[in-house]
């Protein structure tokens, strides 16, 4: 039997029938009777506050009170806090609750069931390990690790000892695992000997190991083991390399909780920019976890005793929030999936669903898009009674992926909710819940702001939108607790991609419509950033790789991807290779330099790229050829060389 507010981690391992149960009591949150609340219990003392829009209003113009009250009431602290907020966002001047002290991994207030303490001894266990291998308060403590309970563990463990996380997808290469190592200039990485995700082994040690030989930071790297595969050590002049789950038995269960400031870092996760170079997003403790829980809470209208099914990989900040944060601080049930939408059959989900009593289920569209290709059959297959609520994250969902997510998935009766937000912003920014309850959902739109949310739409004039029925990019017209604080080692970066392009305000790179109804629609990256299976990937990052002379690379519209890769490279002179075998060794390079799913779908040979006269590469043209749009190609008169248009048109049609 479940218990009402308890966390439980529920693991849906990659070989099936192997599940293991884990849960824990986090006590950052103080349990609270939300269930007969229509919105907030915490909004009770907010004078002329009834309904959810006045809420929203209070929440944005009275923001002091509404964050202090909330935060007051939420987090258990071990020191109050003084102030609410010191905000400049035009200096990129970020900080909530200064002078509180918490742990979001504290002790437990309730520990009678075996599943809370098993988590909190395993994570005590890891923190005194890592504390005794001389990780202290703000060492950086890299986790390449699949979604699985140790790698749950592991964060929570660093949170414990106030050591700062820095999650690396699994499905990153060496390389790019070591340039994210080496930025976040961190001592320790925890690995697995091997990884197992749809049925195929990925080497994960070993890719750790080539990565160390890059990093020198890191004095040493434990290893879980995942699989019975044996692996050996690798031995590094003056490192050390430990076994964590052998060595990890030997310790105590009892681990002190650092008391962390509200401002001290709690992980750092990469993610991609316009630029080459990932950036590594800075989180802090008290307002990025007061943001997760309660969005977490009152985006998918979550209850005590639910269980929360989010599918994404820790490695992404969904995985963070959604998977472990906001769902353990909520006292919650939470899944860890290793898997993929269709090993063993495209039912996995669903069988899931059903298995675990699933009540909210939250996964990307690109899964849902590939589903539908299954057939509804897989989905009838289980039973889905328990669902509540459907989410949606990470690209634009499709009016037709968003129908059948409804219609079929949730049998026409669970609200879907499309949630945007980012690496960014820390928790679900955009949604259409919370909200009046008879309020209609229109698909595909993200819809309204979260309590203390303020979006705004600018022109390119740095001008705000103010009428309906209009877009613009969108941006953030004021701070909140869940927001990054900045980028590792390069707070100016932060500032220029961010606070500086529409100053006052926060910019989020994508561009948004509001309808006639005030309602949000997101319409995609205004930069060259592309979302490829709702994964980030910076063009830049890929043109990097090419051993080509030039490249320039651009997303195209992919039925199931949302966004797929597509590569024009002009190749060195005197370079003699088979255009097959050119391919397929440039999307090798990709893989290993970043990651599969960076891979180009195509690539196209040209002998040179259209550019205006200053030599900057038109990506417009670019674009419009891959959509096969001629009448869109607009203005060529600024090109350098007119020819070079033709010439790629016809390798493109070629190519097709
Ligand atoms: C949470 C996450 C962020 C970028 C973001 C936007 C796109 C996310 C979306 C969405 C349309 C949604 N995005 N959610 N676009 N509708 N509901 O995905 O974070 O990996 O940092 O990506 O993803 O372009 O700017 P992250």
């Amino acid at each position: 039997m479940r218990l009402p507010g308890r966390c439980t981690l529920k693991y849906v391992a990659a070989s099936l029938g192997r599940r293991g149960v884990f849960a824990s009591r986090l006590n950052v949150l103080r349990r609270n009777s939300w269930n007969a609340a229509e919105f907030m219990p915490e909004a009770a003392g907010f004078e002329g506050v009834s309904g959810r829009d006045e809420l929203q209003e209070y929440s944005v113009s009275n923001s002091e009170s509404f964050w202090a009250a909330v935060a007051h009431q939420r987090l258990s602290w071990i020191r109050p806090f003084r102030t609410v907020q010191d905000c400049d966002l035009s200096r990129g001047r970020i900080k909530w609750f200064e002078g509180g002290k918490l742990n979001v991994s504290g002790e437990s207030s309730v520990f009678d069931c075996v599943f809370c303490r098993e988590l909190l001894e395993m994570t005590c266990r890891v923190g005194n390990l890592l504390r005794r291998h001389g990780v202290t308060k703000g060492d950086c403590v890299t986790i390449y690790m699949p979604t699985c309970p140790l790698a749950v563990v592991s964060m929570l463990a660093c949170a414990r000892i106030g050591a700062v996380h820095n999650v690396v997808f699994a499905g990153f290469s060496a390389e790019a695992l070591a340039e994210r190592i080496r930025d976040a200039e961190s001592s320790t990485v925890i690995t697995v000997n091997q990884g197992l995700r749809g049925g195929k082994v990925t080497e994960l040690k070993k890719t750790v190991d080539t990565a160390v030989q890059s990093c020198p930071t890191v004095r040493q790297v434990f290893v879980a083991t995942r699989t019975d595969n044996p692996f050996g050590f690798l031995q590094l002049v003056n490192r050390k390399s430990n076994f964590v789950l052998q060595e990890m038995l030997k310790e105590d269960v009892v681990c002190e909780p650092a008391a962390m400031d509200s401002e001290d870092i709690l992980f750092l996760l990469y993610t991609s920019g316009s630029t080459g170079k990932p950036k590594g997003l800075v989180h802090t403790h008290a307002g990025y976890l007061l943001y997760a829980a309660l969005t977490h809470k009152y985006v998918f209208s979550y209850q005590d005793g639910d269980v929360f099914g989010c599918v994404a990989d820790i490695g992404w900040i969904t995985g963070h929030s959604y998977t472990v944060y906001g769902p353990l601080v909520n006292g919650g049930t939470t899944v860890l999936f290793e898997s993929t939408p269709v090993y063993p059959d495209p039912g996995r989900y669903w069988d899931m669903v059903e298995r675990l009593k699933i009540n909210q289920f939250y996964g990307a569209p690109t899964a849902i898009r590939l589903l539908i290709k299954y057939g509804d059959q897989w989905v009838k297959k289980y039973d889905r009674s328990t669902l509540k609520t459907l989410g949606s994250v990470g690209e634009p969902i499709n009016t037709e992926a968003w129908e059948w997510y409804h219609r079929v998935v949730g049998d026409g009766r669970c609200p879907v909710v499309d949630t945007w937000w980012q690496t960014e912003t820390g928790g679900i920014c955009i949604a259409p819940k919370p909200s009046d309850p008879d309020a209609a959902i229109v698909p595909g739109m993200a819809m309204r702001p979260f309590f203390g949310i303020k979006p705004v739409l600018v022109d390119t004039e740095g001008k705000v939108l103010t009428s309906n029925n209009t877009s613009g990019a969108l941006c953030m017209a004021q701070p909140w607790p869940g927001m990054a604080r900045s980028i590792h080692n390069n707070h100016q970066r932060f500032l220029e991609t961010y606070c500086q392009p529409y100053p006052g305000f926060f910019f989020t790179g994508d561009g948004a419509f509001r309808s006639e109804d005030g309602y949000y629609q997101i319409t995609g990256r205004l930069d060259d950033v592309i979302n490829v299976s709702g994964h980030r990937i910076g063009t830049a990052e890929i043109e990097d790789c090419s051993l080509v002379a030039e490249s320039a690379v651009i997303g195209y519209s992919h039925n199931i991807k949302g966004q797929g890769v597509y590569a024009f490279v002009v190749l060195k002179k005197g370079v003699e290779v088979q255009e097959a075998d050119l391919v397929k060794q440039l999307s090798n390079i990709v893989s290993e330099k970043i990651a599969k799913y960076a891979s180009p779908d195509f690539i196209q040979i040209v002998k040179r790229l259209p550019k205006t006269r200053s030599g900057k590469i038109m990506r417009r043209v670019l674009r419009k050829v891959v959509e096969c749009d001629l009448e869109g190609l607009g203005d060529l008169s600024t090109l350098d060389d007119p020819a070079a248009v033709q010439e790629i048109l016809e390798g493109h049609e070629k190519l097709l």
